[in-house]
Order: C-alpha cells, then structure tokens, then sequence
C-alpha cells in the first residue's frame, strides 16, 4: 500500500482560508470525496474532500492553520480508490466537470442600455454566476421588504451539499418586493429581490458588464477559470453590511441539525471563535434526550418554575401534594408572573454581590420627627425613605457607575435621577419611579412616593409609572428583618435595601451610647462595579444619613 499526499485542490479564489474544522483523525479510513476539513473566509466555508480513499497516516495542518491549494493536508495509506481528476476539487466543484470560463456578471439579453444612475424603476437582484452551484437550497434570508441595502451586502445564504455562502446584492437601494424564502431552491440567474430608489450605486462587475436595470449580483472581478462555486460569489468584504445571524458552523453540521431538527441557534458551539461542530450537535441531542438541556420551545412549554432549562440541573421536581394533606391551588397574579420571570432573568444574568453597612440615623431620624409633627395638618407623612431617595441621588451623583446600564460593550451613563422604590400591594412587587428626584425637595418626594404607592396598592399603575429608573430602594423598613439581597432591577446595576431601625449600643470614644442604627444592603453588578467603589458608595450613603448637612456640600 502506497502512503500518498492529500493536498488543498483548486478552491478559486480562496487563499490563505482559515481551518475552522478538522473532520478527520489519524487511524481514521476514509473514502474518496469524504471531507477532511472546513475552511471559512468572511462570506463562505466550504469542506475539502479526499482525493484518495485509505486510512489517515499522518495529519499535516492543525485547526487555524491558512491554506491554500496545493497545501499538503494529509497522508494516506491509499487502499487504491482515488478521485477521477487527479486533484479533486470540492464536491461544490465536481473534479470532472470542465473548467468554466470565466464568468462576467451576466448581461440579461432585455437587459435597457442605461447608464447606472440613471436608474429609477424596480432593479432585479439576480443570482450571479455562482460556478457549479446548481439549483442550491436558500437556507437564510437576511433582508426583508422595506430594508435599505448597501451594494455587496449579503442578501441571502444559500448552501450546497459541500460550502455555504452569502449572496451579496449589486444594487444599493430599498427592496421593494423579496422573491425568495428560506428552503427555496436557487440558481444563477434567479430572481432574489426588486430594489427601488436605487441611486446608481452598484457593483462594479455588474455596472460594468451589464445594464443596471437588470442587474446581476456583484461577481468578483478575479473570478479563475475553474473556481468553484464559493469563490464566485466572494464579494469584497463590507465591514458595515449587516451580519448573518446564521449559526457558526459548517454546511454538514447544519444539514445533520436539520436533519435531526435541532434548533441549531440553541446548540452552544465549543469550537472555534463558538463554532457549532459535530460534536457540540450530538451534546446537546444527548442533553435533550436525557432530560438536562431543554429547548426553547420546551421551555416555553415548560410550568413556571421549571428548572429543566439550565443544562445539568435536575428538572423542577413534580410532586403530588395531596397525597400528604389536604391542598388548594390558587392562580399566580399578572404582577407575580411579570415580576417573577423578571427577578428569575436579574437573578441568573447578574452576577450580585451584595455589600451591608450600617447608618447611624439618630439625628436624621429625630429630625423626621419634628418635621413630621411641624407639618402635621400638611397631611404629607415624610418616611426615612424619601430621604434615602435623596440620598442615593447625592451618591450616584458622586459615583457615575451606579447611575448606568449595560449595553453590549458600552456602559450607558445616565444623567437624569429617575429613583425606583419597591412596593409591596395585595397583587405583587412593584417598583414605581420617582422621577428626576433630583429636582425635588422631601416633602414632593413624600408626597409622589404616596400618590404613587396608593396607584400600586390600586392597581393602577402604567408603564410610565415603573419604566426608566436609574437606581431602586427595596425598603423592609416598616417590617422589620436585618439585612437581605435585593435583586437589581435591570438594567439597573445597582438596588439599596433597608431594613428596620433599631437602637444600639455603639463606642462614642469614651462610653456605649444608645443610636439608632439603619442596616443597609447594597447590591450590585459587578460587571459594571467593582467592591472598592460598593464599600465606598454605601459608606458614603451611610455618611449621608448620619448627618444629612453633607447632601449640600
Ligand atoms: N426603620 C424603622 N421604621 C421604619 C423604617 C425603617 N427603616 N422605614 C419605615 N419605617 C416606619 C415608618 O416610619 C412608618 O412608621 P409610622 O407608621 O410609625 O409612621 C412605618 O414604618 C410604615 O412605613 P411605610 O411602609 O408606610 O412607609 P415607607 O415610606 O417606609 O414605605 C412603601 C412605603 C410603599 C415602600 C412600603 O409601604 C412598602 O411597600 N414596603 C415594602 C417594600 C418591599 O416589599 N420590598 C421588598 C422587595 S423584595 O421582595
């Protein structure tokens, strides 16, 4: 048996492509035309096959690796089986097929001689010459009626049994009518979309080779004469054009999940930059089966309460309550079930810590009181509360990173004090918001704070009500308890719990004295916040409670 070299064959103008998948192994057999690897440039991945059938000697390039053709993959101890050419191309390519000419855009016979800008009416969006991709399978379609498109942003993927690729469009302009569908069947010539306002700007093979009206999909100026299939619809990379919102994976792990219906977008990829393998495909059909991973829809399905949607954890247990007593089932209310699933969302995607201090109210607290009484026929009750809401205003105001929300890499720093306080009513948690609490005194805050815990209680309050808070305050102060965790009401970063006043004993230098302590609870986000500056900010609120003179300072 002859040990012989598999090499990179003819992939057109694909050049220095990275290995984003190895499909074989050494000891592995394998068979003529069987894909060894996957390479990915940014619009298009593609397997390369075997030349030769036998058993995999020895593996030449590793993943990450660039190739090109004529780059040694591997060695084979060939069992006599080889491709009919002598370098196979990809199955995208068939090996003996002819090479193609090269392949302008092509120039629709019916095709109006104007010039590109002068452009009005609908402009077809065709297929280009995609080489030996025949009648391929549309398997997404980014784009939809009304979307302004860019000229070579990718329109459509379409996929063979062998490579993936995008199909860019020749014109920029807004689609006015999309003529195809996800698992439509396409092939060079077919219509993809009409294109209106289309303001001259096209491709420039397209321009060039053809009259705009009738414009063909951009095709790669350097088209050679025996690229197959993926090359030819190569375009130039446009950093700006929308991203596919395909899973990273390759044509065969995408036909396997179909297959086997896998919703792919839910499979976690371990591969690669999160690429999807075989693998991965398998982990999660196991999971699925085994009861540990649950789908989307199954999750949708699911009771609430359900842990089954966390890969590992048990399911949520199913017990016969009645069997060990008398039991009623009552509904949960609307404001459970929203508040619910959004605690549960703040709870597993927040990292919280939380960080307790301890203030020392005695002044701030006799002060209240007077007020209180001084303003007895006023009929606004001022509760330590309203003064916390200033408080964290003076505190966000001296550290930023509180008043802020996460949005992807960007942190959104607020300058408006909008201050959510939790309520307690007959139907659930709510949390309405004070707005722009900075503009305002004790006595509106007290009397905002009123108005609005009354709607709560009612049921009454809307959305403008509860929506765009900077920060909240769940105060238990009115119950008791000492300290607990607040969860952080996204996208807030950050939520101060209170709990009751008591007096205590605490060292003045020279004796205990009898003070009136606060216990606080601050938590916060520590992607957005570090312990440092908790321990600073809830010392510093503390600060202010202990002597609120230093909220003008
Ligand atoms: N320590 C000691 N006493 C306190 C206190 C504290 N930290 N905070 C309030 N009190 C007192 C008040 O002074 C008031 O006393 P009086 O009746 O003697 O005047 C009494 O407790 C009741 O206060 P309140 O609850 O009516 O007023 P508030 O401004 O403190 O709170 C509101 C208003 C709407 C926030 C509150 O009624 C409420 O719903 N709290 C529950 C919030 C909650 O559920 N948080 C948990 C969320 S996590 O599940």
């Amino acid at each position: 048996m002859a040990t012989v070299e598999v090499k990179v064959p003819d992939i057109g103008d694909f050049k220095d492509v990275e290995i984003i998948e190895l499909l074989v192994k050494v000891g592995d057999t394998i068979a003529v035309d069987q894909s060894l690897l996957t390479v990915e440039s940014d619009k298009a991945s593609m397997e390369i096959p075997s030349s030769h059938a036998g058993v995999v000697k020895e593996m030449k390039v590793k993943l990450g690796d660039k190739v090109s053709q004529g780059v040694l993959v591997l060695l084979v101890e060939a069992t006599g089986a080889a491709a009919p050419a002598a370098v196979a191309a990809p199955a995208a390519a068939p090996a003996a097929s002819p090479p193609s000419p090269p392949s302008p855009a092509p120039a629709p016979a019916a095709a109006p001689a104007a010039a590109p800008a002068a452009a009005t009416g609908p402009v077809e969006v065709l297929v280009p010459d995609i080489g030996d991709f025949k009648e391929v399978a549309v398997i997404e379609v980014f784009v939809k009626p009304g979307d302004s498109v860019k000229v070579e942003q990718s329109l459509i993927t379409v996929e063979s049994d062998k490579a993936s690729m995008e199909i860019p469009s020749s014109h920029a302009g807004v689609i006015s009518e999309l003529r195809v569908k996800v698992g439509d069947k396409v092939k060079e010539g077919s219509l993809i979309a009409l294109l209106q306002g289309v303001a001259g700007a096209s491709a420039p093979v397209a321009s060039a080779a053809s009259a705009p009206a009738v414009a063909a999909v951009a095709a790669p100026a350097a088209v050679s004469a025996a690229a197959p299939a993926p090359a030819a619809a190569m375009p130039a990379h446009d950093p700006s054009a929308a991203k596919g919102a395909l899973p990273h994976a390759s044509p065969s792990v995408r036909r396997f999940a179909r297959d086997l219906g896998v919703p792919l977008h839910e499979v976690v990829g371990a591969g690669p930059k999160g690429r999807i393998t075989q693998d991965d495909l398998q982990r999660f059909v196991k999971g699925v089966m085994a009861g540990s991973i649950a789908t989307a829809a199954q999750k949708s399905a699911a009771p609430a309460g359900d842990g089954g949607s966390f890969p590992g954890l048990l399911a949520w247990p199913k017990v016969d309550f009645a069997k060990f007593g008398p039991v009623e089932r009552k509904d949960l209310s609307r404001i459970q079930k929203i508040s619910g699933a959004n605690l549960h969302r703040n709870w597993v995607l927040i990292p919280h810590v939380t960080n307790h201090e301890d203030a020392d109210i005695t002044e701030l607290e006799a002060f209240r009181v007077a007020t209180n009484k001084e303003n007895e026929k006023s009929g606004v009750k001022v509760t330590m509360l309203a003064f916390m809401i200033k408080a964290a205003v003076a505190a966000l105001k001296k550290f930023p990173q509180f008043n802020a929300s996460l949005d992807g890499d960007q942190l959104v720093l607020k300058n408006y004090f909008h201050i959510g306080f939790a309520a307690d009513t007959p139907n659930g948690l709510v949390v309405p918001v004070i707005r722009d609490a900075d503009q305002k005194g004790i006595f509106q805050i007290s009397t905002e704070m009123g108005e609005l815990a009354k709607k709560a209680r009612d049921g009454k309050l809307g959305p403008a009500d509860m929506t765009g808070g900077c920060f909240s305050i769940s105060s238990l102060g009115g119950i008791g308890g000492r300290y607990f965790t607040p969860i952080i009401n996204a996208p807030e970063v950050s939520i101060m719990g209170v709990c009751k006043s008591s007096t205590e004993p605490r060292w003045d230098g020279k004796q205990f004295v009898p003070r009136l302590i606060l216990p606080l609870s601050l938590s916060w986000d520590h992607r957005v916040i570090d312990g440092a500056a908790a321990a600073r900010f809830n010392l510093y609120f503390a600060s202010l409670l202990a002597d609120f003179r230093r909220i003008v300072l």
